[in-house]
């Protein structure tokens, strides 16, 4: 009797579960088929961030993170519930609607990572109008066919609209009160979930959100879409900031310059140029890489080789940019503070006073120029330029730029270099001292105008020998084809139009009193795969050596970041043979430049960041707009917050952190000087 007792009770039991689990089928599928657009919606979305992360991060522990995936899903649910107020014929428009828009972030996110090796930011916005201009560079170079995958959000939801539109499921009648419902119960799930997300929250997490400019790590723990609704806050910030933070802004500046013992220092390079006349070039996406490199026995860069073993050569020097590329090296180049956080100094800060070098060489009875053979706008130069003290920007209108003499994305660098020759030429009978910028175009990415700069091999050519005796030319086409080659053929022509120049000069005596300055602008953002392919080549197979292999040479991430340095060259005429041709082989950056030839010309910017690095050598630090830096022995990572160590020397966590908080502060002082208008001092004076 118990037994059959048991066994009833076991027989319902198993009933009730059965029931239940019935129950629970028919209630999910239920919910799923009266819920399909917005299951859908809220998948599409997901699997759109999370892709954007796998193209750009590549590490399973990015793509994959959990908090991101979270945060996207928690997004999607919250903006999705909403969806369920319209009745449900208008519904599918609603979470199109937002289909479309989160797709766009995703695909502008990811052609811009291709680009930057970083998120997007609205801060941008004001320079689409340069988009134009560098348009075709930015298609060939940054369209790609993976930044389409994102059509699929708008897509699937459409097609699973239009099937079930035919089912007729989505012209049912759906109350008021029972929408209401569904959004409440929907939304609590979304907030529901935001809750957990918020408890998974680090400290860190929370302040790497606040100061937003490490994207990537945002990106990893928030979500592509919590990330640009951030970014949205904080670009509008600084305008904000403007109005509100000066007395915060001014108290640190102080501070910061209390510590500065060591600006107006002198030593043996001081006043060692005064009274000379200067050129400065800056080189389009010249690299250091390139220095002393051949093929086939052909030198790609014999001019700046030239001028780096006869002059005085930094050859640990990195240029110091963030998205204002050429005119943020203009920026720091010429008052050695660091690119702002958000935009572009060049664009959003062209009213604000600087101590720029052309200002500083003007007070001594100097005539400063800039030539450019863009359009003057481009980057704002035609205000910026002013703003540093140049008396005159010889831009596009001064150039004759005929249809057969472009390259790229203007005039070529050898026509440009022979007219200016001609302006020079004037300039120097009419002023005692001049200093005149002359900035290069036509090594400019996407470096594809490959027939217009001239025969420039970067295969491998052998000769051997045939059985018979006869000699046959073998060809391994090693690095032609590939971008890097490319860059390699258009620096050879830009170095040749250098080198042409030169001859020019001094066939116009315009070398007697002159001192020649060139700097790179910023690397040529090149694959990594191409400078594998570089180091690693193997022209038996045509292809990159096996990693096992033990001349393979490995070129990581850190590789090319410490390989993306550029020439910084300061050569006389006269210089070789003296104690000035030297190479200075301690890392320096562009911020440094300033003070270091202001001490050779006997000026002294008493608010520069940088240092005459020949006060600092072996002691300097280079900092990145990104949080990165890099000294002597180490290169920080500080999206990783890893380093890779340089020397063999143990390397102290108060090493890191002291270098990291110097960095911030500077990045946060240079900063405040230029949003808040630090070194106006008519502003002063009215406090
Ligand atoms: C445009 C040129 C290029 O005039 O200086 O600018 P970039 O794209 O290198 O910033
Ligand atoms: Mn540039």
């Amino acid at each position: 009797m118990k037994r059959i007792k048991i066994g009833l009770k076991k027989l319902v039991n198993n009933t009730k579960k059965k029931i239940v689990r019935i129950k629970t089928e028919h209630l999910i599928k239920e919910y799923l088929k009266n819920n399909v657009l917005f299951l859908t919606f809220v998948i599409t979305v997901v699997v759109n961030s999370t892709v954007l992360r796998f193209f750009c991060m590549h590490s399973i522990e990015n793509y994959l993170s959990f908090k991101a995936i979270l945060a996207d899903a928690t997004i999607a649910i919250i903006i999705g519930s909403f969806g369920y107020l319209f009745k449900p014929k208008n519904r599918f428009i609603y979470y199109l609607i937002f289909d479309i828009f989160l797709s766009a972030i995703c695909m502008i996110n990811s052609a811009y990572y291709t680009f930057y090796t970083s998120f997007a930011s609205v801060s941008m916005l004001s320079l689409t109008q340069y988009i134009g201009d560098v348009g075709d560079a930015v298609v060939e170079n940054v369209i790609q066919l993976k930044d389409l995958f994102y059509i699929q959000g708008p897509l699937v939801l459409f097609v699973i609209y239009y099937k079930i539109n035919k089912k007729h499921i989505y012209k049912k009648i759906e109350v008021r009160s029972e929408r209401k419902k569904k959004t409440t119960r929907t939304l609590a799930v979304g907030l529901v979930m935001l809750f957990i997300y918020c408890i998974t929250l680090t400290s860190l997490d929370v302040t790497r959100f606040v100061k937003q400019w490490n994207k990537e790590y945002i990106v990893m723990r928030f979500g592509i879409y919590i990330y640009q609704a951030n970014d949205v806050v904080t670009s509008i910030q600084p305008k904000i900031n403007a109005m509100f933070g000066y007395e915060n802004a001014k108290r640190s500046f102080d501070e910061y310059f209390v510590d500065r013992k060591d600006i107006g220092e002198t030593n043996r390079y001081s006043n060692i140029f005064e009274g000379k006349n200067v050129i400065v070039i800056h080189g389009e996406s010249m690299m250091t890489n390139a220095i002393g490199l051949s093929f086939n026995g052909v030198e790609v860069t014999p001019t700046l080789n030239k001028l780096a073993s006869e002059g005085m050569y930094f050859s640990n020097f990195y240029s110091q940019v963030s998205v204002g590329t050429s005119s943020d090296t203009e920026l720091t180049y010429n008052t050695s503070l660091m690119p702002t956080k958000s935009g572009t100094a060049f664009v959003s800060y062209s009213d604000r006073i600087y101590r720029a070098t052309p200002k500083f060489l003007n007070e001594k009875g100097y005539y400063t120029f800039s030539m450019h053979a863009n359009n003057a706008d481009f980057w704002n130069r035609r205000a910026m330029h002013n703003s540093l003290g140049y008396q005159r920007f010889y831009a596009k209108s001064d150039y004759v730029v005929n249809p057969e003499n472009i390259i790229g994305l203007g005039l070529s660098d050898k026509e440009f270099f022979t007219q200016s020759v001609k302006k020079l030429n004037t300039i120097n009978k009419k002023n005692e001292n001049w200093y005149g910028l002359l900035i290069m175009l036509s090594n400019h990415t996407p470096f594809s105008d490959v027939e217009k700069y001239g025969e420039f091999d970067v295969s491998i050519k052998e000769t051997i020998t045939l059985e018979d005796g006869t000699q046959e030319e073998k060809v391994y086409p090693y690095m032609e084809g590939t971008k890097l080659g490319n860059y390699f053929k258009s620096l050879h022509y830009a170095d040749q139009a250098l080198g042409e120049f030169i001859e020019q000069l001094k066939a116009n005596n315009l070398l007697e009193n002159t001192v020649f300055i060139l700097y790179g602008d910023h690397d040529a953002r090149l694959p990594k795969n191409d400078y594998i392919r570089l180091y690693n080549y193997d022209k038996e197979t045509d292809d990159i050596l096996d990693e096992d292999d033990p001349n393979y040479k490995v070129f990581d991430s850190y590789q090319y970041e410490l390989g993306r340095k550029v020439p910084f060259i300061i050569w006389t005429k006269d210089m070789a043979g003296t104690d000035l041709n030297m190479e200075v082989p301690e890392v320096m950056g562009m911020v440094d430049v300033q003070p270091t030839l202001g001490n050779m010309f006997g000026f002294y910017n008493k608010y520069s960041l940088g240092h005459d690095i020949f006060n600092v050598r072996g002691n300097n630090i280079v900092v990145f707009p990104n949080g990165n830096w890099v000294t002597d022995k180490v290169y920080y990572n500080s999206q990783k917050g890893e380093y890779l160590s340089l020397t063999q020397e143990a390397i102290s966590e108060e090493y890191i952190k002291s270098n990291t908080d110097y960095t911030n502060s500077l990045l946060d002082v240079s900063n405040n000087i230029i949003v808040f208008d630090l070194l106006n001092e008519n502003k002063y004076a009215a406090e």
